[in-house]
C-alpha cells in the first residue's frame, strides 16, 4: 500500500458547532476541505493505531465519495479495522448502537441531519466516543485547533473498497467489515420494547398508524421494524426509500416540514398515530388523529408512562432535558422524586449523566427524545415508546396526553426561528439584549414580573467542567419563560431561535391554541430584544 502525504494548507473555518462539522456540500468539495478536517480529527484522537472506528452517514449527496476518502486516510492513519454500514448507510442512533455493541473506539458519522441535502444541499462529519455518543466540547475543540494549524494530510493511494458487499475486505492493513445497517439497532429495540403488545395493537384491532421516513434513512429501519417485524401493514411507511437528495424535502420531522404525514393526520379519515423522523434518524415527531405532542410533553409523557415499558419498568433514575425545553418533565421529575438536569442544547451534555447513571431519559425541544440503551437521541425509538404505551393503556394520544396536562398542567411552548439573518445583527441583538440583563428583574410586564434574568451557564456534576453562554433566559414569576440564542447547526448567516413557554395547570385553561396562549409573550420577545427592529424581519421563518 502506498501512502502519500499531502501538503495542505488550513481553513478557517473549521470548528464543529451543537453537533459536528456542518457545511455546504460545495464547501466539503474544495480540495483538501474533507481532508483536513479528517486528519484534524485523527490527529486530535491521539493513538488511534490498531483501533476499531465505526463509519456510515445518513446516504445524503457526497456520502459515498466521502466515506471512499475517510477509508484511505484511516488506512494511511494506521486504524486497525473499520466497521462501515452496507452501502455507507448507517442512522445516527445505530451508529451508537454499533459503536456500543462493538466496543469500539468511536465512529465517523457523516449527516447533516434534517438540513436538505443533494449538490446545493448540506453536508456534515461528527465523531462520536466510546460511549457511543458526540465527541465532548474539548475534543471537538482540539480537532479545531489542529484544524487551524495542519500542513499535511496522510492517505493511502489505493483502489474504493466495495460498499455494498456484507463481509470482510482490506486496505492494506486497513480490516473493513460491511455490516447490515439496521440488524444491531432493530435487535436493541425488540430488547426493550413489548414486541407482542405492539404486535396486538398494529395487527389486531382498529388501530392505524403511519410513519413518515422523508426519503431519508429511518426508511430502512421503520420498515423491518413496523412492517416486518411487528406486522403493520405494507405501506405503514412512507416515503421509505432514502434518497441522496431526500427526494428535494427537508427531512425536519416539524410541523411544517412534514407536510405529507401532518396532512393524512389533521385530513378526513386520519389513522390513529403519526410518527416521522429526520435525515439521520435521530429526531422525531409524534402525532394523533387531528393532534400534535410537542416534543417537550412527549418527553414528560413517556417519563410519567415509563413504567409500562419493559426497559424502564423499575423506575427511572433521572431525567434531563436541555435548557430551553419546557419545563414539562420537571413536574413528572418532582411527582415521582427524581433528579430533574437542565443542561445546555446539545446532545454531548447528556452522556456524562447518562454514563455515571444519573438520569435514564434525556430529551430536548428540537424534536430529540431518548434514553440511556445508547448516546443519541433516537428518532424511532420515540415512535416505539408511544407504541408501547398505546398498547398498554389502550387509549388515543389525544386521551393520554390530555390526561397528562390535568394531572401535571400544560406548558404551552412554542419556538420561533428568524433564519439567515447577516451574522453581525443576529450578534448585535444578542450582544445589546446581554448587556440589558441587569436591570431586568423586577421589571413589570403586563400581568407578570420578571424573576430573572440571565446567560445560562452549566456546571457538569460529573466531570466538573463549565460552560458558559449557553443562552439568555428571561424567567418571570408566574413561571413563564422566554429564551433566545443563536443555533449552532445552521449553514447560512445565522439562526435566532426564540422559546416561549407559559404553565397553566386550571383545567379551564388546558385547551387553548399554543400561539393564542403565547400571544402576550411573542409581543414581549420583541420587545425584549427588539427582534423587528434589528433583524428587519417582521416575524419568524419557522414556528415549532
Ligand atoms: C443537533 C443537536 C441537538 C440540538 C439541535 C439544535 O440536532 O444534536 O442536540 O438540540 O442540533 O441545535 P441548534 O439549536 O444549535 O441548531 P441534530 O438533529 O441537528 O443533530
Amino acid at each position: 500500500m502506498t501512502v502519500v502525504q499531502v501538503a495542505t494548507q488550513p481553513f478557517s473555518d473549521q470548528r464543529p458547532g451543537t453537533s459536528g462539522l456542518r457545511k455546504k456540500v460545495r464547501q466539503f468539495q474544495k480540495p483538501h476541505y474533507l481532508e483536513n478536517f479528517v486528519q484534524s480529527m485523527f490527529d486530535a484522537l491521539g493513538d488511534i493505531s490498531g483501533k476499531t472506528l465505526i463509519l456510515g452517514g445518513d446516504g445524503r449527496y457526497y456520502n459515498d465519495t466521502a466515506i471512499q476518502t475517510i477509508v484511505k486516510m484511516a488506512a494511511a492513519n494506521d486504524v486497525g479495522k473499520l466497521i462501515i454500514g452496507q452501502n455507507g448507510l448507517l442512522s445516527t442512533p445505530a451508529a451508537s448502537c454499533v459503536i456500543r455493541k462493538t466496543h469500539s473506539f468511536g465512529g465517523i458519522i457523516l449527516s447533516a441531519s434534517h438540513n436538505p441535502a443533494g449538490a446545493d444541499g448540506d453536508f456534515g462529519i461528527k465523531f462520536n466516543v466510546a460511549n457511543g455518543g458526540p465527541a465532548p466540547e474539548k475534543i471537538t475543540e482540539t480537532m479545531y485547533q489542529r484544524s487551524l494549524e495542519i500542513t499535511q494530510y496522510q492517505i493511502s493511494q489505493t483502489p474504493d473498497i466495495e460498499l455494498g458487499l456484507i463481509g470482510e475486505q482490506t486496505v492494506g492493513n486497513l480490516q473493513i467489515e460491511i455490516i447490515d445497517p439496521v440488524i444491531d439497532y432493530a435487535d436493541l429495540m425488540a430488547s426493550l420494547f413489548d414486541f407482542s403488545a405492539i404486535r396486538a395493537l398494529l395487527t389486531q384491532g382498529q388501530f392505524r398508524m403511519r410513519f413518515d421516513a422523508m426519503h431519508a434513512i429511518t426508511g430502512p429501519y421503520a420498515t423491518e421494524i413496523l412492517e416486518n417485524r411487528l406486522g403493520a401493514p405494507t405501506g405503514t411507511v412512507m416515503n421509505a426509500i432514502p434518497s441522496p437528495d431526500f427526494a428535494g424535502g427537508h427531512p425536519d420531522p416539524n410541523l411544517t416540514y412534514a407536510e405529507d404525514l401532518v396532512n393524512i393526520m389533521f385530513g378526513e379519515d386520519a389513522p390513529d398515530f403519526g410518527g416521522a423522523s429526520d435525515g439521520d434518524g435521530d429526531r422525531n415527531m409524534i402525532l394523533g388523529k387531528h393532534c400534535f405532542v410537542t416534543p417537550s410533553d412527549s418527553l414528560a409523557i413517556i417519563a410519567a408512562n415509563s413504567h409500562l415499558i419493559p426497559a424502564y419498568q423499575s423506575g427511572l433514575k433521572g431525567i434531563a432535558r436541555s435548557m430551553p425545553t419546557s419545563q414539562a418533565p420537571d413536574q413528572v421529575a418532582r411527582k415521582h422524586q427524581i433528579p430533574l438536569y437542565e443542561t445546555p442544547t446539545g446532545w454531548k451534555f447528556f452522556g456524562n449523566l447518562l454514563d455515571a447513571g444519573l438520569a435514564t431519559l434525556c430529551g430536548e425541544e428540537s424534536f430529540g427524545t431518548g434514553s440511556d440503551h445508547i448516546r443519541e437521541k433516537d428518532g424511532l425509538w420515540a415512535v416505539l415508546c408511544w407504541l408501547n404505551i398505546i398498547a398498554a393503556r389502550q387509549q388515543s394520544v389525544d386521551t393520554i396526553m390530555t390526561a397528562h396536562w390535568q394531572e401535571f398542567g400544560r406548558h404551552y411552548y412554542s419556538r420561533h426561528d428568524y433564519e439567515a439573518i447577516p451574522t453581525e445583527k443576529a450578534e448585535k441583538l444578542m450582544s445589546q439584549l446581554n448587556d440589558s440583563l441587569f436591570k431586568l428583574p423586577g421589571k413589570i410586564c403586563g400581568d407578570r414580573t420578571i424573576r430573572y434574568a440571565d446567560n445560562f451557564s452549566y456546571h457538569d456534576p460529573v466531570d466538573q467542567s463549565d460552560t458558559e453562554k449557553q443562552g439568555i433566559r428571561i424567567g418571570f414569576d408566574d413561571g413563564a419563560r422566554i429564551i433566545f440564542r443563536l443555533s449552532g447547526t445552521g449553514t447560512d448567516g445565522a439562526t435566532l431561535r426564540v422559546y416561549l413557554e407559559q404553565y397553566a395547570d386550571d383545567s379551564s385553561q388546558l385547551a387553548f391554541e399554543t400561539q393564542t396562549a403565547l400571544a402576550d409573550l411573542i409581543k414581549l420577545a420583541d420587545k425584549l430584544a427588539h427582534i423587528r427592529e434589528l433583524t428587519g424581519r417582521n416575524e419568524p421563518t419557522v414556528i415549532t
